[in-house]
């Protein structure tokens, strides 16, 4: 099934404050120069590189001792709800290159708001290791990659980030698959807030093609908007070395090539965060250059065409 062609917008997010180290700021070069606007031209879609954002700190907010680097955290956030925002409602579809998973912050809430906009509900398909539902009141370490999905679902509004008006995530609406590390209190958030949860284990047991089914068939029944956000360490270690907050069991090199080429076949991803890489800790780029195969296979490449398979 020939899918349609689309306008991308590459929008490079270098931000590394988020993070407990340097090194992912080098993560939307590493990307380009693993040739990701090149590879997606080549299956056909317009790619429009915006660059990257060059955010000044956010001075209006007091530095808080438990959410680190708070005020270039919100600087990226907020530069990136207002692109990815102005990126979805031009027609453009928005390809976040990372940066540290702060990042999401800001690339969830502004295609929040254009979902909210054209009447669909948002969907979130979070492929990571961790659950990244700390709040500054709950996080054993303070970095606010640890606290994006929190944020979005308005359970950690602890400064003015973004307008208090902002449309939430449902945190209902949020699937997390390739989970093994969760924090004491993070596990009590996400079960007490209905989080979708696909550990390791569930991976294992069920397998990841039926787990796509489900996802994919809850979004499509609700003519949902679906944001991606993919953390390189979602991945197994072994074949991506190059994050800076590996676990061991993490999704092979197939299950996450199966997930890029169910959503693909699905046509429901509205938006991509591509997050965590770190070019400093990486082995030959190796994981900058999976990133891209991954996200040829979420675009159209493929092994045959075959019609999808049901559930
Ligand atoms: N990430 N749960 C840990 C923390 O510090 O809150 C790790 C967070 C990792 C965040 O990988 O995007
Ligand atoms: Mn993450
Ligand atoms: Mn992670
Ligand atoms: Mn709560």
């Amino acid at each position: 099934m020939a899918k349609a062609k689309k306008t991308i917008a590459l929008i490079g997010a270098p931000i590394e404050e988020g993070s407990g180290r340097r090194g992912a700021a080098m993560g939307p070069a590493a990307l380009r120069i693993a040739g990701i606007d090149t590879t997606l031209a080549e299956l056909g879609h317009t790619v429009v590189d915006e660059g990257d954002l060059r955010p000044l700190p956010a001075r209006d907010l007091a530095n808080h001792p438990r959410a680190n680097n708070l005020q270039m955290v919100a600087a990226f956030a907020r530069a990136l709800d207002a692109s990815v925002h102005e990126a979805a409602r031009a027609g453009r579809l928005p390809l976040i290159l990372g940066g540290d998973h702060a990042l999401s912050m800001g690339s969830v809430s502004g295609m929040a708001r254009y979902a909210a906009e054209i009447g669909k509900p948002l969907f979130v398909l979070w492929l990571d290791a961790h659950a990244d539902f700390n709040s500054p009141e709950t996080s054993p370490s303070g970095n606010m990659h640890g606290m994006p999905v929190a944020f979005f679902c308005g359970e950690a509004e602890f400064a003015p980030i973004l307008p208090a008006d902002r449309p939430m995530v449902d945190p209902k609406n949020v699937f997390q698959v390739g989970i093994r590390s969760v924090d004491e209190r993070e596990r009590v958030e996400i079960a007490e807030h209905g989080v979708n949860v696909y550990d390791m284990r569930a991976v294992d047991e069920t397998g990841m093609a039926r787990i796509m089914h489900e996802i994919i068939d809850t979004v499509r029944h609700a003519d949902g908007l679906l944001h991606v956000s993919f953390d390189v360490d979602f991945l197994d270690p072994d074949i991506a070395p190059g994050v800076g907050t590996t676990v061991p069991g993490g999704g092979t090199f197939r299950e996450a090539h199966l997930i890029m080429e169910m959503l693909c076949d699905s046509g429901l991803v509205a938006s991509l965060d591509l997050v965590e890489l770190n070019p400093f800790l990486d082995d030959r780029g190796k994981s900058a250059r999976i990133l891209v195969e991954l996200t040829a296979s979420l675009f159209g490449r493929r092994i045959l065409d075959r019609p999808t398979r049901s559930a």
